[in-house]
């Protein structure tokens, strides 16, 4: 059996629920040919991922799926691309607010998720519900953990890939789009369901 480390981030930004810890929590212990570890990070700049590599250096993981909140989306939407950007419209859970700044200097312009996200976010609207993929992944604390991890395992035999979902029904102001945490998990489920 392979193994999945999937993580989602705490609230931010003045909310009080994130609904990919939500839905992440959600998951159970073993979706097709993966077991899985669920876990937490923190939405501050660079602590994200270095906690995600934390956990991956204690079990091995063979794929890395990161999910975060992506408000005013309709979709569960696999990111195609990370960037080496760092820009913030709002401070991080550490008071963190980088503009215009490289995340890792030197480093490429951007990088590729090396997750299958055509297939993703194809047997989401398989199984019914909105999916399709993004080509970015913003330039908060999201596309940073993404371009970090991917940066990190370049040239291994370890994937790693990024989800954003959809507020919840609670926290979308009128007339926002939203998405129901059931349905959200289910998506994440079918995305999951085609990691090979
Ligand atoms: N979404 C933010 C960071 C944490 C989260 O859930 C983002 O899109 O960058």
């Amino acid at each position: 059996m392979k193994h999945l480390l999937i993580t989602g981030f705490d609230p931010f930004g003045g909310e009080t629920i994130n609904p990919s810890w939500e839905a992440v929590s959600r998951l159970p212990e073993v979706i097709g040919n993966y077991r899985l570890t669920r876990l937490q990070i923190p939405t501050v700049f660079g602590l994200a991922a270095k906690t995600v590599l934390a956990a991956a250096a204690q079990d091995a993981p063979d794929v890395i799926l990161c999910v975060g909140q992506a408000g005013g989306r309709d979709a569960v939407t696999p990111e195609r691309i990370s960037i080496n950007m760092a820009s913030a419209r709002i401070p991080d859970n550490a008071g963190n607010q980088p503009v215009e700044a490289p995340i890792l200097p030197g480093a490429p312009d951007g990088m590729f998720s090396t997750v299958p996200v055509y297939a993703m976010a194809g047997a989401i609207t398989a199984a019914g519900l909105p999916g399709k993929i993004s080509n970015t992944a913003g330039t908060f604390v999201c596309n940073d953990t993404l371009f970090r991890l991917l940066h990190h395992y370049a040239g291994t035999p370890v994937r790693v890939g990024f989800i954003h979902v959809p507020w919840l029904p609670e926290q979308a102001k009128e007339g926002a789009p939203s998405m129901e945490l059931d349905d959200i998990v289910a998506a994440l489920t079918a995305a999951i369901g085609v990691l090979g």
